[in-house]
């Protein structure tokens, strides 16, 4: 049995942070960073049918053209994402009344699409596109806290890189489902994310403060490992990828993080129309879903 201070229930019964119920959920789940987000997705539903608010957690729960979706927004950074995935995960696979986790015949797969906003890092892939990510790279600190195991190739990225950057542990490296990649990122750029602890220095970019790095942009953009399965090269920075990667293949959930390019860091630009480039994504994830 977990205890009410692990599994932390409010006294309606729904999950602490994101104060949803078991039964407000939808096998298939769009997450965005941003609060005002979730109302540019569901005002695109046939109807919503139920909403709640806590702190930065933004639910609407809905049907598009008769399937049944849950749109939540996470606020930024993998911190809230650990909340976000934890919570989703116990409110199918954990029974809130016994406080056991369900057997494993009897646990479900969810399907968690990221629809994010992100600085691209490679001329190539300019402001306006939208691209798939495949591999997630963390640097953040989450995965100190958790046994993710990774691929050989997914670890040898990730020792190369700590080299290149000279950092002090090894970041984390997490391929994410190809099933999903492949089903809703068709016709998009495949690129290999960056999530970092922060939007400014974590992501080579100087107001006031100095880098310790100064070239710490460059390495990044430079940086390539050679493989059996060709050339991996980092395509841009966002703040939760990694976070989702690592915690879906940890609990056993699908999960797909869709960016749309609104800076280009090699060019230095910044989209004029930000808003319009999240709208096509988010107008082109709800048609793939459904067909
Ligand atoms: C920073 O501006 C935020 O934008 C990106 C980053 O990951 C970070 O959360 O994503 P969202 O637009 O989904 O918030
Ligand atoms: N979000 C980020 O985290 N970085 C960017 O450059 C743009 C959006």
């Amino acid at each position: 049995m977990i205890p009410s201070s692990e599994l932390i229930l409010n006294p309606d019964g729904s999950i602490y942070h994101l104060n949803l119920m078991p039964d407000h959920l939808s096998d298939t789940i769009i997450t965005v960073g941003d609060p005002a987000r979730v109302a540019q997705v569901s005002r695109h539903f046939d109807s919503v049918e139920f909403e709640t608010t806590h702190r930065e957690f933004v639910t609407h729960v809905g049907y598009f053209r008769g399937k049944r979706l849950a749109v939540i927004s996470t606020g930024m950074g993998t911190d809230n994402i650990d909340i976000v995935m934890n919570e989703l995960d116990a409110l199918v696979n954990i029974d809130f009344v016994s406080r056991t986790v369900r057997p494993a015949e009897e646990r479900m797969s969810l399907r968690i699409i990221r629809l994010g906003t992100s600085g691209s890092l490679q001329a190539d892939v300019p402001v306006g596109s939208m691209l798939a990510t495949e591999h997630a790279v963390g640097l953040d600190t989450l995965m100190q806290f958790y046994p993710l195991v990774e691929t050989g190739l997914e670890t040898e990225i990730a020792t190369e890189l700590q080299q290149t950057l000279e950092l002090p542990f090894a970041p984390y490296v997490v391929r994410g489902s190809d099933l999903l990649r492949e089903q809703l990122g068709a016709g998009m750029v495949m690129g290999n994310t960056l999530t970092c602890p922060g939007f400014y220095g974590p992501q080579g970019r100087i107001l006031r403060l100095d880098l310790r790095q100064p070239d710490y942009i460059s390495r990044l953009q430079n940086f390539r490992h050679q493989s059996a399965e060709g050339e991996f090269r980092l395509t841009n920075f966002e703040m939760e990828t990694a976070g989702y990667y690592s915690l879906g293949r940890l609990l056993g959930h699908e999960v797909l993080s869709l960016n749309a390019i609104v800076a280009n860091r090699a060019t230095g630009e910044f989209a004029e129309n930000a808003g319009a480039v999240v709208d096509a994504m988010i107008e082109r994830t709800l048609l793939r879903l459904v067909v």
